[in-house]
């Protein structure tokens, strides 16, 4: 093919599959309903690439839909059912769709698969459990199916599935699994059905397949690069050797490809491989293998600019002066993206005009395909209009802004520290005069439909600002009461006026845009819509500080500013990609700074800046650690330092492995962190313990993720967990996370066993002292 994209959003240009989901799990639509919304998604996805320009029978439109996740796809595919969720399948007939939806969402008697991070991106997959005694078989033939059904809709497209290396590195041992177990051991035994699978493909149609072995690009799971290259070896001597398959497209995105693995797959006869030029270098190699069809990823699949064309190109022109056979291809599946700027009317027409959704993203790649083959003459004016666009964003007012970069400049050293920790512990000691094991929440309370529909009758202009400001105060009141009412010791207003913890404060700030229909899967049905970061940020006017204010006046217990910190609205939001993310992380931070500063003025004593999101913008290759760290640590110093010594700074982190980044929390200086940890039982309690932690701990005591409500033992007994590593004067007492997605009904439950939990606790330590 002359030019390809790895992959294509999956959710539906208007949500259609998100929305058909939803009704079919509700009871609301027929399995033959949700059937018939997923063929049209699929056959959009087709007839869109074709109309950027791919070819229709070529194999250079990828089938690369997915019902719920791609890596269950696989999973169901190759029959790899964890022990638990056996009595899904006899053994023998295929493993439905139905089956599919247990293991991601867990029923009764299953607890669902867990999900995690998909590589450096705010996607989630479903993480594969794998033993000594998992079965691998083919059971499910979904995505032969689908190479039928396009053939029959005029189309020869690529079939695309995970390879079996990253299969297995991105699984984990299952419990049953013995000590030292690591999935990649069972490689061997998983590759004869990855060869069914390619002989079946072949046999539907396909001529080419790809598989995605982006694990190959990751210097931070479990295997080694080294290992992981020779795995790669191993698989791709396997299925290249297989006589009845289609031609294999090996896929590697978010990184570098290095050269071991590269050597690897192209050494083994595979006869195209994919690498990202956006977010890495070419294998040095590639001169070596005249044979192999290199697929360079020179636009970038992860952002939503329209970028630099001319660049791109020259990149592809330089390998193929190697002597190298090169095609143009996306850095990584466009599934990241919204479908097309089509539906962003309302966008400004200059932002609109630098910018290229997923529809867009494959209209470049044939641009470049075009001037690889044909000649750049041939797309001159395409090339010259991607160049007007980048110049006249460079110029364009509001990107670059004197005053936000003579703040950024003069900033000092002196500015990212605050008083030592001795010394504020004592001032807030004085200052707050809370109880041993305070007990507070993370900050949102539930999202009630009531919320969403004042907000969407606000938005729609159906009730005007007074009206609905009115409604948000009368909540925040309710809010504040019941946490009254249930004795907690450090309240929060809940957060009603906000839709997204990023989106609100990028709505709130210069230097932002927001889409109308932007919609990202972020897992299975659940999307967001990141907003663009294009322009310097600064902050026009105080965002948070009325609310804050407003529910401080009702209460006597200190009430906790809720702020997002930098590195988390830079990670769920398409950031602008012409500077260093740390220089446009330095200016949120000082906006963050202001608000700070407002709030402690009016009066706010503790104020929490939560940075969920640091742990999963740490870049896949080690040697960039360093670097990282560093500016995402003095952003969140940067955005806290002012706080004076007797205001308490809390911050928030979504989860609970510590390892690689446990330096990091530490450097962030704030007084309090609160943790996931009620799933993992304490695990992460032990992990700080032993690397020494001198400050506030909050490790969550109610897994907020299950509607169920944990009782007042369940609690008692993490809390005398925690208390086995943490002096008792750091321990503070909250849920893992924010409330917004609970029910009313379980947050009271919960919330009334824990705080009975602390006083229980409470009542031991001075009973012991
Ligand atoms: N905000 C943003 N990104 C995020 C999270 C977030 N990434 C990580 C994590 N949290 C992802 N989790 C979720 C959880 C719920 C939903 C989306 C991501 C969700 N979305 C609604 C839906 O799809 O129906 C839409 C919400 C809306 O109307 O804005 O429920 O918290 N930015
Ligand atoms: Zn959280």
């Amino acid at each position: 093919p002359l030019g390809t994209v790895l992959g294509y959003p999956r959710i539906g240009r208007n949500r259609e599959l998100k929305r058909a989901l939803e009704r079919y799990w509700r009871g609301d639509l027929d399995r033959a309903g949700l059937d018939a919304v997923r063929g049209e998604v699929r056959a959009a996805a087709r007839e869109a690439l074709a109309e950027a320009g791919l070819g229709r029978t070529d194999s250079s439109i990828p089938e690369a839909a997915s019902t719920y996740d791609h890596v269950l796809d696989t999973l169901v595919t190759v029959g790899a059912l964890p022990a638990r969720f056996a009595d899904l399948t006899d053994g023998e007939s295929d493993v439905d769709l139905d089956a599919a939806f247990v293991l991601a969402r867990g029923d009764a008697s299953h607890t669902a698969l867990e999900m995690t991070k998909w590589f450096d991106t705010n996607y989630h997959y479903l993480v594969p459990e794998i033993s000594a005694t998992t079965t691998f078989r083919y059971a499910n033939r979904s995505r032969a199916d689908e190479a039928r059904e396009a053939a029959a809709a005029g189309f020869t497209t690529r079939p695309t599935i995970v390879g079996p290396v990253t299969f297995l590195a991105l699984a984990k041992a299952a419990d049953d699994a013995e000590a030292g177990f690591s999935p990649l051991q069972r490689l061997d035994d998983l590759l004869p059905v990855y060869l069914e699978v390619l002989a079946d493909l072949r046999a539907a149609g396909a001529e080419w397949v790809q598989l995605d072995e982006s694990a190959l690009v990751a210097e931070t799971l479990d295997a080694s690069p080294a290992e992981l290259a020779e795995a790669a070896a191993r698989a791709y001597a396997a299925l290249a050797g297989a006589s009845e398959r289609p031609q294999l497209f090996v896929a590697t995105s978010y990184a570098a490809l290095p050269d071991a693995a590269y050597r690897a797959l192209a050494g083994a006869g595979v006869e195209a491989i994919g690498f990202d030029l956006v977010n890495g270098v070419a294998p040095a190699a590639i001169a070596e293998f005249p044979a192999v069809q290199h697929v360079a990823g020179v636009i970038n699949g992860h952002n939503i600019w329209r970028g630099d064309l001319e660049a791109a190109l020259a990149k592809l022109e330089e390998l193929r002066a190697t002597g190298a056979k090169v095609s143009a291809s996306t850095s990584t599946s466009l599934f990241h993206l919204p479908h097309t700027l089509d539906d962003e009317g309302a966008l400004d027409a200059g932002l609109r005009s630098w910018l290229a959704f997923a529809n867009e993203k494959a209209g470049q790649v044939v641009v470049l395909a075009r001037a690889l083959n044909e000649g750049r003459d041939e797309v001159a004016a395409e090339l010259e209009a991607a160049s007007a666009a980048l110049a006249q964003r460079a110029e364009a007012t509001g990107v670059r802004v004197p005053a936000v970069r003579e703040r950024v400049a003069s900033l000092t050293a002196a500015d990212l520290a605050r008083a030592p920790f001795a010394e504020r512990e004592v001032a807030q000691e004085q200052a707050l005069g809370l109880p041993a094991l305070p007990t507070t929440t993370i900050g949102s309370f539930p999202q009630t439909g009531e919320i969403r529909r004042a907000r969407q009758a606000f938005n729609k202009g159906e009730i005007d600002e007074a009206a609905y400001e009115g409604f948000l105060r009368d909540e925040i009141k309710r809010v504040v009461d019941l946490q009254l009412e249930l004795g907690l010791d450090v309240l929060v207003h809940g957060e009603p006026e906000r839709n997204d913890m990023v989106q609100y404060f990028a709505e709130n700030l210069d230097g932002f845009a927001t889409t109308a229909n932007g919609w990202v899967q972020s897992y299975g049905s659940r999307c967001t819509r990141p907003s663009i970061l294009w322009g310097d940020v600064s902050r026009p006017a105080p965002i948070t500080v009325r609310w804050a204010e407003y529910a401080q006046s009702l209460a006597s217990q200190p009430v906790k500013g809720m702020l997002t910190g930098p590195v988390t609205i830079l990670a769920w939001s398409f950031v602008r990609d012409d500077q260093p993310l740390g220089d446009t992380a330095f200016q949120v931070g000082l906006a963050l700074r202001d608000e700070v500063a407002d709030l402690e003025a009016a009066g706010i004593q503790i104020i929490q800046v939560d940075e969920p999101a640091l742990r999963e913008l740490l870049p896949l290759e080690r040697a960039r650690h360093a670097d990282y760290l560093k500016w995402s640590v003095d952003s969140f110093r940067l955005s806290t330092a002012v706080a004076k010594p007797e205001t308490q700074i809390h911050t928030h982190l979504c989860y609970s492995e510590f390892g690689e980044i446990i330096e990091a929390i530490d450097g962030l200086d704030a007084d309090v962190t609160s943790i996931e940890a009620a799933r993992s039982r304490m695990e992460v309690v032990g992990d700080l313990e032993a690397h020494g932690y001198p400050r506030g701990i909050g490790p969550g005591v109610w897994d907020i993720h299950s509607p169920r409500v944990p009782s007042e033992a369940e609690v008692v007994e993490l809390v005398e967990i925690a208390e086995r590593s943490i002096p008792a004067r750091h321990l503070w007492i909250n849920p893992d996370c924010g409330l917004k997605t609970r029910g009313y009904d379980e947050t009271v439950a919960s919330l009334r066993h824990m705080v009975a939990a602390a006083t229980q606790a409470r009542e031991a330590l001075s009973a012991k002292q």
